[in-house]
C-alpha cells in the first residue's frame, strides 16, 4: 500500500492547499500599498520549486507557455483576475456529478478526462502552469488544482505564493478581461503517482497507528456545524485537529518553517514521519 506524505510534502499539500487568507475587497490601484514581507521560499523543503512569488509571475505574464489558472468561484472571477488566468473554479480538475459522500465524488478526473481537460485549457507538456485562488472565497482551490497536476505528473506546476492577495498588496492589478483560451493536443499525463493520496480502504486498514490530522474548523471537527454539506457530523475516529488557518500568516502567506514545526509538534508530529491530512 501506499506510502504517506513525509512531513514537508503534506505541508505543501497544505501550504499548496490554503495559501490565502486574507482579502481585499478593493482592487489596490498599483504600486500604492505596503510591500511584503521577504519572501524566503527556500526555508521549505521544495520551496523554490513549488511556489512562485507574485514579482516572478508578474515579469511572466504575457509569456506564451504560461498558463495561469483561477480556482476562485466564478462569480469572483468575474469581478476581478490575475491577468491571463483561466476560471477552473474549486472542483475543475475534480469529479464533481453526485453529492458530496458519493464514493469518488470530489476525486481527481479520470486521466484520459484530465488530459482532455487540460488541453482544453491549453496546456502542454511544456507549459509552466500558476495555480491561485483567494482562500477566504476559494479555500484551497489553487493547492487543490497543483497537488492534483503533480500527481499527474506535470512537474512544472507552481502555487502563487500568498494567493490572490499578496499578489494585490505587491500592488500588482486584477483585471475583469475574460482570458483567451488557445486549446491544444499531445499533452502527456504520467499513471497517477499514488503517493500523493489515502483513501478510505488505506485509512482503515491503518486507522490505529495512523496520524489523521483534521484542518477544517475547529466546528466542523466537533460536529457543531453541520453546514458544510458533509455527508455526517464530527470527524474521522482518532483525528487530531490542527485547522488549515492556523499555518498562515494574516497576510496570507505560510508561517515559517520554525513555526510550522512547532505547531505539527503539538499534534505529535515530527519532521519525517507520515501522517494523513483531510
Ligand atoms: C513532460 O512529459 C515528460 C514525459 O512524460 C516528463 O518527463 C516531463 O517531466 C513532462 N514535463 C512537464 C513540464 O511536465
Ligand atoms: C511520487 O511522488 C513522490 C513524492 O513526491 C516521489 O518521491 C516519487 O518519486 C514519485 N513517484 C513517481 C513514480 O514519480
Ligand atoms: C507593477 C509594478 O510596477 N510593481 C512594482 C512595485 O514596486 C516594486 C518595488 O518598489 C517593484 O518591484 C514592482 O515591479
Amino acid at each position: 500500500m501506499k506510502q504517506i506524505k513525509p512531513l514537508f510534502t503534506v505541508i505543501a499539500a497544505v501550504a499548496i492547499g490554503f495559501t490565502i487568507f486574507f482579502v481585499n475587497k478593493e482592487k489596490s490601484p498599483e504600486n500604492t500599498t505596503r510591500q511584503p514581507a521577504t519572501i524566503a521560499l527556500s526555508q521549505f523543503i521544495k520551496g523554490d520549486d513549488i511556489f512562485i512569488t507574485p514579482d516572478e509571475l508578474y515579469h511572466r505574464l504575457g509569456e506564451s507557455n504560461l498558463v495561469i489558472l483561477d480556482g476562485n468561484h466564478p462569480k469572483v472571477y468575474a469581478k476581478g483576475h490575475i491577468p491571463g488566468a483561466i476560471n477552473i473554479g474549486f472542483k475543475g480538475l475534480s469529479r464533481s456529478a453526485g453529492k458530496p459522500g458519493d464514493p469518488e465524488w470530489g476525486t481527481i478526473l479520470p486521466r484520459q478526462e484530465l488530459r482532455k481537460k487540460l488541453e482544453s485549457l491549453g496546456v502542454t507538456n511544456t507549459s509552466l502552469v500558476v495555480c491561485y485562488s483567494d482562500t477566504f472565497k476559494g479555500p484551497g482551490a489553487g493547492g487543490r488544482a497543483a497537488w492534483q497536476l503533480r500527481m499527474a505528473g506535470l512537474d512544472n506546476v507552481k502555487l502563487l505564493y500568498g494567493g490572490m492577495a499578496l499578489w494585490q498588496q505587491a500592488g500588482y492589478k486584477l483585471t475583469t478581461a475574460i482570458a483567451e483560451v488557445h486549446p491544444t493536443s499531445g499533452l502527456r499525463l504520467q499513471t497517477y503517482n499514488e503517493s500523493y493520496r489515502a483513501d478510505q480502504s488505506f485509512v482503515l486498514k491503518n486507522i490505529d497507528s495512523l496520524v489523521l490530522v483534521d484542518v477544517r474548523s475547529r466546528d466542523e471537527f466537533s460536529g457543531v456545524d453541520t453546514s458544510r454539506g458533509e455527508a455526517r457530523a464530527g470527524h474521522i475516529q482518532n483525528a487530531v485537529w490542527l485547522e488549515w488557518k492556523s499555518l498562515l500568516r494574516p497576510d496570507s502567506t505560510p508561517k515559517s518553517a520554525q513555526e510550522i514545526i512547532a505547531l505539527m509538534a503539538d499534534i505529535g508530529v515530527r519532521p519525517g514521519d507520515d501522517f494523513v491530512v483531510y
